[in-house]
C-alpha cells in the first residue's frame, strides 16, 4: 500500500481505532475525523485529526484543505441506535455518505487520478422474511434477500448504491485517467468481536458484550434468544479485509459490494465459549423483542465466494482461534483477569 494520506471517518469507533493502528504501523499518514474526540494515544498515531459532523459542509471544507488520496468511510449510526433515532441515522448514514462521495470526487479531480473509497456495509442489508426462511437459506449470497427491515440496513444498502452510482456516473463523464474518479467498494461485515473496544449502538453487540462482561466479573443479560445465529468475525480479520480490498487490482473487482465471512455462531455457542474461558461467567438470556426481531432477519451466515475468488479473501481467525488465541489473551490482559 503506498503511503498516501488516507482519510478515515468514524475514527473513534471500534473499527476506526483498529484500522488506524494498522495503517500507522504501515507508516501511512492518517487524516482522521469523527464527531467524538479521538483517544489521545490514537490521535498521536494520526497525521491530522479533524473533529466534526460528517454531514456538515464545514467539515468537508477542512478535509479538502488537508487533502487525501484514499478513503475508509466508517462513520455510521449502528442498527439499534438507528431504530431509536431514524432521523439521525439518515443524516449520518445517507447525507454523510453522499457528501463524502461528493468531496472525494472533487479531491480525485484535483489530483487527476482515481481515489479508492472503502465503505463498510453490513449483514443488515439482508432481510430474511421468517425464521424458517433464515434456517433454510443458511449462507446468503450478495444478491439475495435485499429487503432490510431496519433503517440502518436500508441506509447501508443505499450507501452501496450511491457509491456505485458515483463510481459509474463520474467515470462516464471523465473517461480519461487524468480526470480522476472514485473507485468504490463495499464490504458487508458480520458482527465484529474486538478484544480492545466495545461497539456502541449495534444489535450484534451481545457477542462482544458477553465476553467483555465475563472478563470483568460482571453478570450479563443477553438480549437475544440462545438459538439466535448470525455470522461473526474477529476484528483483526475485519481490518485485514479492508486492507486487502484496498490493494486489489481494480480489474479484479467484479462487484461493488462483497460479503466477507469467518464463522457463524448462536448466542448459546458464544456463551459456551465465554464460560470455557471464564468459568465464573454469569450469563442469562432475556430477549428484547425489538432487538430480537432485527437479528431474526439477518442471515445465519454469508457466502463469501466472490471475495475469495476476486481478491483472495480468507479469514485468518476461525471460531477457535478467535476465542482461544485472540480474545482470551488480549481480554485477560486488558482487564487483568486471571487464567483459570
Ligand atoms: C450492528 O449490529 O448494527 C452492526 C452490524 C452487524 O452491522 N454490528
Amino acid at each position: 500500500m503506498n503511503s498516501a494520506i488516507t482519510l478515515v471517518t468514524g475514527a473513534s469507533g471500534e473499527l476506526g481505532q483498529s484500522l488506524i493502528e494498522a495503517l500507522a504501523e504501515r507508516g501511512i499518514p492518517v487524516l482522521a475525523t469523527d464527531i467524538r474526540p479521538l483517544p489521545p494515544a490514537l490521535s498521536r498515531r494520526c497525521y491530522r485529526a479533524v473533529l466534526g459532523d460528517i454531514s456538515d459542509p464545514e467539515l468537508h471544507t477542512q478535509l479538502l484543505q488537508v487533502g487525501f488520496e484514499r478513503v475508509f468511510h466508517l462513520a455510521a449510526i449502528l442498527s439499534s441506535q438507528a431504530e431509536r433515532e431514524p432521523e439521525l441515522a439518515h443524516r449520518v448514514n445517507v447525507e454523510g455518505t453522499f457528501r463524502l462521495l461528493q468531496t472525494t470526487y472533487r479531491m480525485a479531480k484535483r489530483l487527476g487520478k482515481p481515489i479508492r473509497f472503502l465503505f463498510p456495509s453490513s449483514i443488515a442489508v439482508y432481510g430474511l422474511p421468517s425464521l424458517e426462511e433464515k434456517r433454510r437459506a443458511r449462507k446468503v449470497r450478495e444478491d439475495q434477500y435485499l429487503t432490510p427491515m431496519t433503517i440502518y440496513g436500508a441506509t447501508k444498502l443505499y450507501g452501496e448504491l450511491l457509491g456505485l452510482y458515483y463510481a459509474r456516473f463520474y467515470r462516464r463523464l471523465a473517461p480519461e485517467p487524468e480526470a480522476g474518479w472514485i473507485e468504490f467498494c463495499a464490504l458487508r461485515f458480520p458482527g465484529l468481536l474486538s478484544a480492545f473496544t466495545l461497539p456502541q449502538g449495534g444489535t450484534s453487540d451481545y457477542g462482544p458484550e458477553m465476553i467483555h462482561a465475563a472478563a470483568q466479573g460482571k453478570p450479563y443479560r443477553c438480549f437475544v434468544r440462545p438459538d439466535t445465529r448470525i455470522p461473526f468475525m474477529a476484528m483483526p480479520d475485519a481490518v485485514r479485509a479492508l486492507l486487502l480490498l484496498t490493494e486489489a487490482e481494480p480489474s479484479a473487482l467484479r462487484r461493488h459490494a462483497y460479503n466477507v465471512g469467518a464463522f457463524s455462531l448462536s448466542a448459546e455457542e458464544i456463551a459456551a465459549e465465554v464460560r470455557h474461558l471464564f468459568p465464573e461467567a454469569q450469563i442469562s438470556f432475556e430477549p428484547d423483542l425489538q432487538r430480537q426481531a432485527i437479528v431474526d432477519t439477518w442471515p445465519e451466515d454469508v457466502d463469501d465466494t466472490a471475495a475469495r475468488q476476486d481478491w483472495g479473501w480468507h479469514p485468518d481467525y476461525d471460531r477457535h482461534r478467535t476465542f482461544h488465541e485472540y480474545l482470551a489473551v488480549n481480554i485477560r490482559r486488558r482487564y487483568r483477569s486471571p487464567v483459570p
